[in-house]
C-alpha cells in the first residue's frame, strides 16, 4: 500500500491529482500509480486523468481488510480475514426470519466497497444478440419479487465432520445458515432484456450456463474475482425464483451480504449466490471458476488429498436434507425431566420438510415435532402459501436422560433422509455434514 504521495516520489503528480478526488481511495492509486508513471505537467494530462476517473466502475474489490463493515459482537468468529462468523445457535431459533445481524457471514476476500452508487452498473454480456447494461433504477424498475429462503453454506456442520478425521476448510458449528427475506427483479425477467425467453434452455447464441462474477479479490482465484454459475434453464425458469436481490429482511442489502446487488439461488449451496454482483455471462459451458471446479464437489470417503481427481465430479448444487438442534449447546448441562429441544430442518431444490423426528434415547425411540413456518403459524405442506424455499423451525419435549444423546433427523417431501453417521459421509473439503444432530447430555443433578 503506498503512503500519501509527497514531492519528489516518482509518481508525484499523477498520483497527487487522484489522491486529491474525493472519491478514490488509496487501492485504486496503488493500481493507478504503477502504468500513469510519467509527471503531470500538462493540462492535457490532467484531463485524461480525470476521464479515467469518471470511467472507474462504481463497485470495486480491495486488496486489504482496511475497510470492513462493523459486526455484531455476539458472532463467533471462524476467520478474521477473510471475515467469516456465525451467530450462537440460539439466535436461529429466536425468529423465523433470521436478523440481518445475526446471519452468518461467508467471504473469501475483502468487502468490496462503492465510490458511487449512481456509476454501479452490471454488465450482461457472452452468447446474447445485444450485450447490456442495467444500472440500479433499471433492475429496480422491473417486477419486485419478495423471496423467504434459507440459505446454507456447503460447509455447515464442517467443526463435527473433522472430529471424524481431519478435512480442509473454515470450521463451522451449526449456524452457516439463515433464513431471509430476499427482495428484488427475477433474474428471469433480466435475461429477457437481452432476448433470452422465459424457460429457455438454450440461448440463441448457444449459451446453457448463466455465469455470475464479483469484484472481491480472492486467493483461491489467484487474485481474481469470486464466481459461480447455474444452468441457464433454472435462470429462466421464473418457478426457480433466482433473484437478484437489493433488500435483505425489508432493508437495504448490506455490505457483508453484497450491496449493492447480489444472486440468490434459492435452494442451492450458498456459494452460488454471488455477492457484490459486477457481471452476468451467459456461456455455453459452466463456469470454470476455482470454486465450481475445484471446491464444493463431494467426494467419497476414500479420495484423498494425494489421489483426488477434481474432473470426476460435478459442482454441488442442491444442498441435500439437513437439520440441527438450535436450543442446546454441546456438550449440554440440564436439569432432568421434561426439556423443549428446537432447531431447524430445511431441504434443497425446494422440497419442504415432511418430518422432523427427536430422541431422547440415542435413536431407539422417537417423536414427531411440531414444525412452524412464517410467524408462527403452523407449517402443512398442502399449503400454498408454505415458504418452500424456506427452513422450517421444529420443536419438541422430550425427557431429559442422564448422560444420553438427544438426536434429532429430518425427512423431506421427497422422502430424503439424512445419515445416522457422520463416518459414512466424510468428505476431506468436510461439505454437507447432513448426518443426525446428536447433543450429549449431562444432567446436572
Ligand atoms: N460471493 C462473493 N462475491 N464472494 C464470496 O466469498 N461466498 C459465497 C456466497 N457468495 C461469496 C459469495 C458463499 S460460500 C456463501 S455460503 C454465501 O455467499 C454466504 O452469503 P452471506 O455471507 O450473505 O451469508
Ligand atoms: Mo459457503
Amino acid at each position: 500500500m503506498l503512503e500519501k504521495p509527497r514531492v519528489g516520489d516518482p509518481y508525484i503528480c499523477g498520483v497527487q491529482f487522484i489522491w486529491c478526488h474525493p472519491h478514490v481511495e488509496r487501492l485504486f492509486l496503488e493500481e493507478k500509480a504503477a502504468f500513469v508513471g510519467d509527471r503531470l505537467t500538462d493540462q492535457g494530462r490532467e484531463q485524461e486523468l480525470e476521464e479515467e476517473i469518471v470511467k472507474m466502475p462504481g463497485l470495486r474489490g480491495p486488496s486489504d481488510y482496511s475497510n470492513e463493515p462493523p459486526r455484531h459482537p455476539a458472532l463467533k468468529i471462524n476467520s478474521k480475514e477473510p471475515f467469516n462468523a456465525e451467530p450462537p445457535r440460539s439466535a436461529l431459533v429466536s425468529s423465523y426470519v433470521t436478523p440481518v445481524d445475526m446471519f452468518y457471514k461467508r467471504n473469501h476476500g475483502p468487502i468490496p466497497t462503492i465510490d458511487d452508487i449512481e456509476r454501479f452498473y452490471v454488465s450482461i454480456e457472452g452468447l446474447v444478440d445485444q450485450p447490456k447494461k442495467l444500472y440500479m433504477a433499471d433492475i429496480r424498475a422491473l417486477p419486485k419479487y419478495h423471496v423467504t429462503a434459507t440459505l446454507q453454506c456447503a460447509g455447515n456442520r464442517r467443526t463435527a465432520m473433522s472430529k471424524t478425521r481431519t478435512v480442509k476448510g473454515v470450521g463451522w458449528d451449526v449456524s452457516a445458515i439463515g433464513n431471509g427475506v430476499w427482495g428484488g427483479a427475477k433474474l428471469a425477467d433480466v435475461l429477457e432484456l437481452v432476448g433470452i425467453h422465459k424457460l429457455s434452455t438454450v440461448s440463441p447464441l448457444g449459451g446453457k450456463h448463466v455465469e455470475f462474477v464479483s469484484v472481491d479479490m480472492c486467493k483461491e482465484e489467484s487474485g481474481g474475482p469470486y464466481k459461480a454459475s447455474i444452468p441457464l434453464c433454472q435462470a429462466t425458469n421464473p418457478e426457480g425464483d433466482v433473484l437478484l436481490a437489493y433488500e435483505m429482511n425489508g432493508e437495504i442489502l448490506n455490505r457483508d451480504h453484497g450491496y449493492p446487488l447480489r444472486v440468490i439461488v434459492p435452494g442451492v449451496i450458498g456459494a452460488r449466490s454471488v455477492k457484490w454482483l459486477d457481471c452476468i455471462n451467459v456461456i455455453s459451458e459452466e463456469c470454470q471458476g476455482f470454486f465450481m471446479q475445484k471446491d464444493y464437489k463431494m467426494f467419497p470417503p476414500t479420495v484423498d488429498w494425494n489421489n483426488i481427481n477434481w474432473s470426476t465430479r460435478r459442482p454441488q448444487m442442491d444442498f441435500p436434507v439437513q437439520c440441527a438442534i438450535c436450543s442446546l449447546e454441546d456438550v449440554a448441562v440440564v436439569k432432568g425431566g421434561k426439556i423443549t429441544v428446537s432447531g431447524y430442518a430445511v431441504s434443497g431444490g425446494g422440497r419442504g420438510i415432511e418430518r422432523v423426528d427427536v430422541s431422547a434415547d440415542g435413536g431407539k425411540t422417537w417423536v414427531e415435532a411440531s414444525r412452524y413456518q412464517t410467524n408462527g403459524t403452523p407449517y402443512c405442506s398442502d399449503d400454498p402459501s408454505c415458504d418452500k424455499w424456506a427452513w422450517v423451525l421444529f420443536a419438541a419435549e422430550v425427557n431429559a436422560p442422564h448422560n444420553g444423546e438427544i438426536i434429532a433427523k429430518a425427512v423431506d417431501i421427497a422422502g430424503n433422509v439424512q445419515p445416522a453417521n457422520v463416518e459414512e459421509i466424510w468428505n476431506l473439503r468436510g461439505i454437507l455434514n447432513t448426518s443426525w444432530h446428536r447433543i450429549q447430555l449431562k444432567c446436572s443433578h
